[in-house]
């Protein structure tokens, strides 16, 4: 566990082959947690982005804890600068890169010139592939790792693009978890199918791309590992809206978790996620952990594909592009527009 990448590995790859733990899902739930009755945002409020056109100048902003638009990733793109993410996984499956790019709203083209590639590619009796980034948001792989604590309620917006072909694959997008690294052998963010997180110390939830395997009829919703969800899988949650997701188009994507008080221990926590600025799903009544030292501590953008078929070559893989990456204390919103630099309509990009 001394570097980075063996630290990602473990978490999210060894743990899955190695130990023959089986991250794939036979069924998204929904029925394991109630829809609150409480209000529904129909849209989200103006964020921090609207302070921040096209979010120059967001990373200094004090609500916020981790930028990143990928310009300064060098090289071949895959060398990430220092003070970016914790981890990049290499292996022969993938491959997670900067390349030429821009995320374009309503047409335009927004500031910068790099994104995030994750290209994943049929590899033989494995038949899927992985890749991603990592950030370690407090301490994760030790008690001694000198980031902190961690955080009990956080925000994260990034830009997401599947390219022209993508179809819906399983695969686990975007996780956000913690690691309670006072519980020995406590289990890594991503492993999947335990009954009892709160017992392995752990949480975690995806953000994935769901729809009939082989389509491009494509959504965004949860799959959550909270201590109330339902045998070992995770909980999908009931939808507010559920929003199309056009492959070749950017998509706003932002999710906001907060984790429930456990002095005493209640069932607030928190799960909301909101695509182009608008509400899809708004899940409460939840409950993540039960002691406080757990917190939220591990955040990936991750392609994990099950049997990716044979037609995605290393030539012609499955691509994924990310952009404009942000996590903080407070609601971010979408990229606020270039004219006058101010507060930008959370939805005008539509
Ligand atoms: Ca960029």
């Amino acid at each position: 566990m001394k570097d980075e990448k063996k630290v990602f590995a473990a978490g999210m790859f060894i743990a899955a082959v190695v130990s023959g733990i089986i991250l794939i899902s036979t069924s998204f739930g929904g029925s394991g947690s109630k829809q609150s009755e409480a209000k529904k945002q129909k849209s989200g409020l103006p964020g921090i982005a609207a302070n921040y056109a096209q979010d120059a100048g967001i990373a200094g902003d004090a609500a916020v804890i981790f930028a990143d638009d990928f310009e300064l990733w060098k090289g071949d793109g895959t060398k990430k600068p220092d003070d970016k993410w914790t981890s990049l996984r290499v292996n022969n499956s993938g491959r997670t890169r900067a390349v030429g790019g821009t995320v374009k709203i309503g047409g335009k083209k927004c500031r910068g010139q790099r994104i995030l590639e994750i290209a994943n590619w049929h590899t033989g009796s494995a038949g899927g592939g992985s890749g991603g980034i990592s950030i370690h948001l407090g301490n994760y792989a030790g008690s001694d790792e000198g980031l902190g604590d961690g955080y009990e309620d956080i925000y994260i917006r990034y830009y997401l693009k599947f390219y022209e072909d993508y179809k819906a694959v399983r695969n686990h997008g975007a996780n956000l978890g913690g690691r309670d690294v006072t519980q020995e052998g406590a289990r890594w963010v991503g492993q999947a199918n335990t009954p009892d997180v709160a017992a392995h110390g752990y949480f975690f939830s995806g953000v994935q791309p769901r729809g009939p395997r082989g389509s491009q009829d494509i959504h965004l919703g949860f799959y959550s590992y909270h201590m109330d969800k339902s045998g070992p899988w995770g909980d999908g949650y009931d939808f507010i809206r559920k929003i199309t997701i056009k492959p070749g188009r950017w998509y706003c994507v932002e999710r906001h978790m907060k984790l429930n008080s456990v002095n005493p221990l209640k069932a607030d926590g928190i799960e909301e996620l909101w695509i182009d600025g608008e509400l899809s799903v708004q899940q409460e009544g939840l409950r993540f952990r039960k002691v406080p030292q757990l917190k939220i501590n591990f955040f990936s953008l991750e392609n994990y594909y099950h049997g990716l078929p044979e037609q995605y070559t290393r030539q012609n893989p499955v691509r994924v592009y990310f952009d404009n990456v942000v996590i903080a204390r407070k609601y971010i919103g979408p990229i606020a527009p270039a004219e006058k630099g101010g507060r930008a309509s959370a939805n005008k990009k539509k």
